[in-house]
Parts: C-alpha cells; sequence; structure tokens
C-alpha cells in the first residue's frame, strides 16, 4: 500500500510522523507545502520542509515543533548586534541547513533533488518532495499593512492582522515535478494532513495539475480536520476562516475541500457531519503526544482500507 500524504508544517506533520511509525519508508511519501519559503540574508528558507525533515528525523524542537531540538542563537544575537530587528527565530545549526540548500540550488539542483539530498543525509527514510520545484510566495492581504510575505505576516506580525485574503504568487507558472506526478499516479491512498486549508494546502493545489492529477485518481482522498470545536488545533485557521467569512466549524473544511475528497475525518467531540457523496468518521483528532500520532494514523488507515 503506497500512501501519500499532503502537508503543511507544524500541524500536519504530526500525521505524517503517525505514518511513519506504521508503514515501511518506501510506502510513504510526504507532498510538503513550500508557499511559505522565502529569502532572508540571503538563504532560501522552507520552514515547513524543514519542519517535515527536522520531525521525521527526530531532531525537531519538541516545543516549539520547528527548528531544531537544543540550537543556539549565536548569529541571530550577532545580527540583532548590528541593529537588526532579528523577529525570524534562526537557530546556529538551522542555519547551516539553509546554507546549505542555497549552496546546492544554485550550483543548479532541483529542491526536489536538494530535500532529497538533506533528507538523505538526516536519515529520514521515507520520500519527502516539495510541491513544486519552482517559487511560489503565499502572499497575505491584511487590512493593516495591506500584503504581506506569508512569514511576515504569520512571525513578524504573529498572524494578528485581519486577512482580507490571500494568493499563490508564481502559481501560475509553477509546474507539477515528475516526482510528484509519480508519486501521486502511484498512490493506493491520498490523505491531507490536519493542515491549514487556506494556508498550508491551497498554495499546494494552486500548482497547475495538481488538482487534476488528484481528480484523475480513483483512489480514496482523504482530508483530516485541522479544526476541532470550531478552534483551530493551532495557529490561525479559525480566525482566518471567520476572517474570510466562513463558519468556524470541520463540516465547513470538509465543504471547502469539495470533490477534492472522499473521505473525511472529523474529532469526535464535534457533531456528525454527511455531506453528499463523502465518507466520514471520527476519532480523536488531538495529536498532543507519539502515541497519539501512531494511533491516528493506524485508525485512518484501516478505516480507509476498508470504505470502498
Ligand atoms: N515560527 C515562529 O512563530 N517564529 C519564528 O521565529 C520561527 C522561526 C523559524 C525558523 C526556521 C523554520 O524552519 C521555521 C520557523 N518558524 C518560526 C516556523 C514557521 O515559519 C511557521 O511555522 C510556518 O511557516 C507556518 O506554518
Ligand atoms: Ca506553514
Amino acid at each position: 500500500k503506497r500512501v501519500v500524504v499532503i502537508v503543511g508544517g507544524v500541524g500536519g506533520v504530526k500525521l505524517a510522523l503517525g505514518l511513519q511509525m506504521i508503514l515501511p519508508p518506501e510506502q510513504l511519501t510526504v507532498i510538503v507545502n513550500t508557499g511559505d519559503d522565502f529569502w532572508h540574508y540571503g538563504l532560501r528558507v522552507c520552514p515547513d520542509i524543514d519542519t517535515v525533515l527536522y520531525t521525521l528525523g527526530g531532531r525537531v524542537d519538541p516545543v516549539n515543533g520547528w527548528g531544531l531540538t537544543d540550537d543556539t542563537h549565536i548569529v541571530l544575537g550577532a545580527l540583532r548586534e548590528y541593529g537588526e530587528e532579528g523577529w525570524f527565530g534562526l537557530g546556529d545549526k538551522d542555519i547551516a541547513t539553509h546554507m546549505l540548500r542555497t549552496h546546492l540550488l544554485r550550483e543548479g539542483h532541483t529542491l526536489t533533488q536538494v530535500i532529497a539530498y538533506l533528507a538523505k543525509q538526516q536519515g529520514v527514510r521515507p520520500t519527502v518532495l516539495p510541491m513544486t520545484n519552482d517559487p511560489v510566495a503565499t502572499i497575505v492581504d491584511t487590512e493593516e499593512y495591506g500584503e504581506l510575505g506569508f512569514q511576515t505576516y504569520f512571525v513578524r506580525y504573529r498572524w494578528q492582522p485581519t486577512v482580507r485574503g490571500l494568493r499563490y504568487e508564481g502559481a501560475e507558472q509553477a509546474t507539477l515535478s515528475p516526482e510528484v506526478s509519480q508519486a501521486i499516479e502511484q498512490a493506493d491512498m491520498i490523505l491531507f494532513g490536519p493542515s491549514n486549508p487556506w494556508m498550508s494546502i491551497a498554495p499546494i493545489m494552486a500548482v497547475p495539475g495538481m488538482r487534476d492529477a488528484l481528480l484523475a485518481r480513483d483512489v480514496p482522498r482523504v482530508a483530516v480536520t485541522p479544526i476541532v470545536g470550531g478552534q483551530a488545533l493551532k495557529g490561525p485557521a479559525a480566525k482566518l476562516m471567520a476572517e474570510l467569512g466562513y463558519d468556524v466549524s470541520a463540516a465547513h473544511v470538509a465543504e471547502y475541500y469539495g470533490p477534492l475528497i472522499t473521505g473525511f475525518v472529523y474529532d469526535k467531540s464535534d457533531p456528525h457531519i454527511s455531506l453528499p457523496g463523502l465518507s466520514t468518521i471520527a476519532f480523536d483528532t488531538i495529536m498532543r503526544v507519539d502515541a497519539d500520532k501512531e494511533r491516528l494514523a493506524r485508525e485512518i488507515v484501516h478505516w480507509v482500507e476498508g470504505y470502498n
């Protein structure tokens, strides 16, 4: 059984980690959002990809859910001594990742090749694929500051500005990589992690050909809710839904996915969800510790294997 799981960063990777615990590595492919990627002091930073690599490699900072465990911040302190604001929390060892990635990209390797190399060197066994090799940037249009780059909105302004809309710059010119196409074509099951549908999943779906490649697959395509009890498990998903004029509920997340999904997993504390043509099931979707991630991954895979 080959499983493809589509994720952003900290929220969605919990499901990917659960899947890693129950599947042989050659059966798991993680397709990751790169709309958060940006240039920072000349370095290419890919926050969601690094979150996935560090988590699957067992080296992620357990408190933040991003960055490396036990990292130091000497470089960031030195930048601040220059009078720089230092709003993006770069760890020293994390900087080495950005340096090596930038170097390899400059040598002409594709992002997919670079990530495969970084994954291998970190001992990460499942296949981790960026959604595309081309630059796509999520731009957040805010009431207070107008358009902001994603990290400026999310980290510098701590996702407090009011969002009027989102766009995915460069998406029109982006192309599906052969690796992503092949992973989707060969998948027996396609899962969407409990990531923010607008900020993490939508940029992935904005890559031309991605939606059609997924829709063309007559296999279960199942999303896991990032909304429980009208609140986001993490980050701005609930605030954003309200700002974009949606009801903040798991049911509306399922509706937003629309024909992309054939199944939806919501939390057992929420009311039953019933939508035409959609298989739904309630599990305990709150993943605090690794045992929760493994259990939910197992429950989802077993349910999906049985439902059609
Ligand atoms: N998130 C923060 O909230 N503050 C930070 O200073 C920060 C630094 C950072 C450094 C490297 C990295 O890979 C991720 C980092 N993140 C930080 C997380 C990340 O930018 C966000 O989680 C996402 O892009 C939103 O999902
Ligand atoms: Ca993200």
